[in-house]
């Protein structure tokens, strides 16, 4: 029970961080990026960031969105303690739905709002994320909107910077778009997960589709696997040959 109920605070932050992300759209699949169950694993978490990672070189590549609306995640520690008390007390409190967060991105960016006012109110200080505004500051970039405590930034970007700014430590993840994308099982990047995706996922599936890039590589082994199970298989053609 009490294992179940970390996990929800957990996922509060990383879902505020993903949603700021994208302020508009595509929530769910996003946070299907990770599995609420392991969240507090360092590598699981970081292969969700890396996913993300990918997904915005991908998707930028191709032009289905810009690094010129970029959400850059800065987030806090989470295995601190106290942070997830106080997390456990914003939860309780505003009776935090996380289901309704990823499938309302009103709802969703209202509560980014929220957390972020709530951890200023406790003196709760994000202090990488602060050096990360200092050095995007410094860097004469543009900010478009600011969530000091909660540590997303939604910047201005070009794509050499956006794709230096996932390298740095600083950085947890930086998604391109700032809006985001309806489908986060994507693979010849139309924005939509159907049936014209089955020759990549059939190409993935035969070790075809190979990309030197961690990010990328990580993306396409998450978006390959339609149904979830974190297997690559013939069942997940199955899957999307069945949707709609
Ligand atoms: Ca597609
Ligand atoms: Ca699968």
């Amino acid at each position: 029970m009490r294992k179940k109920f970390i996990n929800k605070i957990v996922s509060v932050f990383v879902t505020a961080g993903i949603t700021a992300s994208m302020l508009c759209f595509g929530m769910s699949q996003a946070s299907a990026a990770f599995d609420m169950d392991d969240l507090k694993k360092d590598d699981r978490l970081s292969l969700g960031y890396s996913i993300i990672n990918g997904y915005s070189k991908l998707s930028e590549k191709s032009g289905l969105t810009s690094y010129k609306r970029t959400a850059v995640y800065s987030g806090l520690n989470l295995k601190n303690p106290y942070l997830m008390a106080l997390a456990g007390g914003f939860y309780l409190a505003n009776g935090v739905d996380l289901e309704r967060t990823l499938n309302d991105n009103d709802y969703a960016l209202s509560l980014i709002k929220k957390l972020d006012g709530f951890l200023g109110v406790m003196r709760i200080k994000n202090d990488r994320a602060l050096k990360l505004k200092e050095k995007l500051k410094d860097d004469g970039v543009k900010i478009l909107d600011s969530y000091d405590c909660v540590g997303l930034y939604i910047i201005e970007a070009g794509k050499d910077y956006a794709e230096k700014l996932m390298k740095n430590d600083l950085t947890d993840f930086v998604f391109s778009g700032g809006a985001v994308p309806p489908s986060m099982k994507d693979l010849n990047m139309d924005g939509k997960s159907d049936k014209n995706d089955i020759a990549l996922i059939q190409k993935y599936l035969a070790g075809k589709l190979k990309y030197k890039d961690d990010d990328i590589q990580n993306y396409l082994g998450f978006a390959a696997d339609i149904n979830g199970d974190k297997y690559q298989t013939i069942d997940d053609v199955t899957e999307i040959q069945r949707a709609r």
